[in-house]
């Protein structure tokens, strides 16, 4: 006994002696970005910890190094209200701007004469509110509206650049840390191409990737994204701040909160400057036009801060900005480059697309090689020839577009680029509505439309189908294996073993993922067909309504029209399409191959409405000789009628078995019909 006690005393010294080195370690690594230790040597040290909290699991707590990920999924996050909320900033976009934002605060504190700004980088991310609790992180919220956010802490654990416990000592009760979430640009491209392969829809953005993935519900996930955050606004009572060592006795400035921040543990962006005038704060803004884009992440701008807390204090708040920062920002990046030549895409509706194929450029953090040029009237419009110098804009969200065409730089003799007549894929003839902007192919087997329709077909909002990316649906398009999604279902593995980079392994997962989307409900099914202007949304709706694939197929426009929210333009698209025959060809063998073309309880919610008990209500009484009493209300319900438990003048029939009671005495002294169980299965059987 008591050797085991010595022992797990020298476990815990050692448990602790680990964690220190390894926070150490991590903060040097993550936080400072200079690893003062080697991989193997932190690796060692952190499967030494490991083993030892396995053998002792009663020395692991939350802020252990090995604590990071958790082992199951949310089920869902929580709303939370924060304390203090998340003010946005306020834009300038140009230099006039401000200035005006300069005189509006100066008009305020007119004696202030030598003004002090901070200046950051303005990171393209997702703000972040962090709860410490006697130095232990308790919460990660996100900026939500501002007023309240969801609660994604066991994500926020994953993140290696926060701190799991600040680094000092007699932390106070509470800190409140706020800094931006974003996903560096080596790890955006990864995911993206990793998406690209499962056939699911690229991010449009760091920003939005780094959205998406701190709403995992899978920690597991968000911990191998490799999040980072930078930390930028600390809230502490200056009491608390008061009693702590290792801390200035009074943080009064911004520049003293960076510098604090970093001493609790976090990753403050070292690219901060101390700005005495606008004009340095100029200086530092055109610094860093050009700088920002050897980052390994996203910025959009520059935050200037006034440094004082005071002055902070005394200009306060408009309803939606602090009046001591604004946001001054970058304008959508241009660059020029030549076009090289143009190609025309066709997606899976069958929309031609001009795409500029370019000599690659850096933009925005990512190399550009490929541009859209939207379509038939844009390209006319720009007049683009072969080898025209362009400008290419990458604007937020947007992909690349070319913008201008540099005319006067235009090779001799360059010819004129045209939209195509034919498909450049099947080469059947394109069509162009007179109304419409989009010019159509309309062949149905033509190999783009397919491999789009099929890639649309496995998403998983539509039937789910995991590994059916685009590497294998072009090689099964290609090889003439795949004319229609309806072909996936006669794919065996022997079929698919010939497919370049195809092994036994992949192949049987895919089948088995085939077969496994027949379980995928009718607004699944339906929402994969691809129907135009029918989203995942708009699916849900018209499989409620329409709860057979026939039902649908058979309806007019003006009956598709009267479902809410259905407009005549989804309407008139919906009857179009199930009237092509091909189509309708398409729905039957979906039938024959067993998937779900009607949706079961809806099925039974119409069918009720139009069955023989419709609008009646019965009262089951007594024990009947075959039916229980549960599956006696199944019966009912689903021929219309409706189970109460008591006799009342609304009661249109009493269902009595053996030993009935006063109801069938009360139902008798109402005149209210009497049905025996005989009389009640040839009532519902009656159509
Ligand atoms: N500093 C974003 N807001 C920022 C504290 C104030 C602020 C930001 C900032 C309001 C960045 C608005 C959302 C938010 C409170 C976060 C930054 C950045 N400072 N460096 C002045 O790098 N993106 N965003 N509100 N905290």
């Amino acid at each position: 006994m008591g050797q085991s006690k010595g022992a797990d005393k020298s476990a815990a010294a050692r448990v602790q002696t680990l964690r220190s080195q390894i926070q150490a370690a991590s903060y040097a690594y993550y936080v400072l970005d200079a690893p003062d230790l080697p991989d193997e040597v932190y690796d060692r040290l952190y499967r030494e910890l490991q083993d030892l909290e396995a053998a002792h699991p009663d020395l692991i707590t939350p802020d252990s190094p090995t604590q990071r990920v958790g082992e199951t999924p949310a089920a869902q996050f929580t709303a939370v209200r924060h304390n203090i909320p998340l003010y946005s900033l306020e834009n300038a976009f140009d230099l006039a701007e401000f200035r005006a934002w300069e005189d509006r605060w100066r008009r305020q504190a007119p004696e202030v004469s030598q003004v002090e700004y901070v200046t950051e980088l303005k990171i393209d991310g997702n703000a972040l509110a962090l709860t410490y609790e006697h130095g232990l992180l308790v919460r990660g919220v996100t900026r939500g509206d501002g007023v309240s956010g969801e609660d994604i802490t066991p994500n926020v654990r994953t993140i290696r650049s926060i701190p799991l416990r600040l680094v000092i000592d007699n932390p106070p009760a509470v800190v409140e840390v706020r800094g931006e979430a974003f996903l560096p640009l080596d790890v955006f491209e990864t995911i993206n191409a990793d998406r690209v392969e499962r056939g699911e829809a690229r991010f449009a953005n760091p920003r939005n990737a780094a959205a998406g993935t701190l709403r995992q519900l899978d920690s597991r996930i968000v911990a191998a994204r490799r999040l980072d955050f930078f930390a930028y606004t600390v809230h502490l009572d200056q009491f608390d701040l008061a009693q702590m060592q290792s801390a200035p006795d009074q943080i009064t400035t911004q520049w003293a909160a960076l510098q604090f921040l970093q001493t609790l543990g976090f990753r403050v962006n070292p690219n901060r400057q101390l700005c005495q005038s606008a004009t340095e704060v100029q200086a530092y803004f055109d610094q860093w036009a050009t700088r920002r884009t050897q980052l390994q992440y996203l910025t959009d701008g520059v935050v200037v801060k006034l440094n004082d807390f005071a002055l902070q204090q005394r200009l306060g708040f408009t309803q939606k900005f602090p009046r001591w920062a604004v946001a001054l920002k970058y304008p959508a990046e241009e660059v020029p480059t030549i076009l090289e030549t143009v190609s025309f895409q066709v997606g899976r509706t069958g929309a031609v697309t001009p795409v500029a194929e370019l000599r690659p450029v850096p933009l925005a953090g990512t190399t550009v090689a490929r541009a859209t040029l939207h379509n038939a009237d844009r390209l006319a419009e720009l007049d683009i020839h072969q080898g025209d110098t362009v400008i290419v804009r990458k604007a937020g969200e947007i992909i690349p577009e070319v913008v201008r065409v540099l005319g006067e730089l235009r090779p001799e003799q360059a010819i004129k680029v045209t939209m195509p007549t034919a498909c450049p894929q099947c080469g059947s003839a394109l069509v162009r509505p007179d109304d419409g902007a989009v010019t159509r192919c309309i062949n149905i087997s033509c190999p783009a439309i397919v491999q789009g329709a099929i890639i649309h077909w496995a998403r998983r909002d539509a039937l789910d189908i995991e590994g059916l990316g685009e590497k294998w649906v072009k090689q099964l398009v290609d090889q003439g294996l795949v004319q229609s999604v309806a072909d996936l279902y006669g794919l065996t593995v022997a079929d698919l073993l010939p497919l370049e980079r195809m092994g036994q392994k992949s192949a049987e997962k895919l089948v088995a993922a085939i077969a496994a989307s027949k379980a995928r409900p009718w607004a699944s099914v339906l929402y994969g067909l691809g129907i135009r202007h029918v989203g995942a949304v708009n699916a849900k709706t018209l499989a409620q309504q329409f709860s057979r694939a026939d039902a649908l197929a058979a309806a007019s426009p003006d009956e598709i029209e009267t479902v809410h929210t259905i407009g005549p333009e989804i309407a008139q698209a919906v009857a179009q399409w199930f009237r092509v025959p091909a189509h309708q060809t398409l729905i039957e063998r979906l039938q024959q191959a067993g998937l779900q073309l009607a949706n079961p309880e809806a099925e039974q919610a119409q069918n009720a409405a139009a069955g023989p008990l419709a609008g009646k209500t019965l009262v089951l009484t007594g024990t009947l000789p075959t039916l229980t009493r549960p599956q006696a209300s199944a019966l009912i319900e689903a021929a219309g009628g409706k189970v109460t438990s008591s006799v009342s003048q609304a009661t249109d029939y009493l269902v009595a078995g053996d030993k009935a009671g006063s109801k069938l005495t009360k139902a008798e002294g109402l005149g209210i019909a009497v049905l025996s169980e005989a009389d009640l299965l040839t009532l519902v059987e009656s159509t």
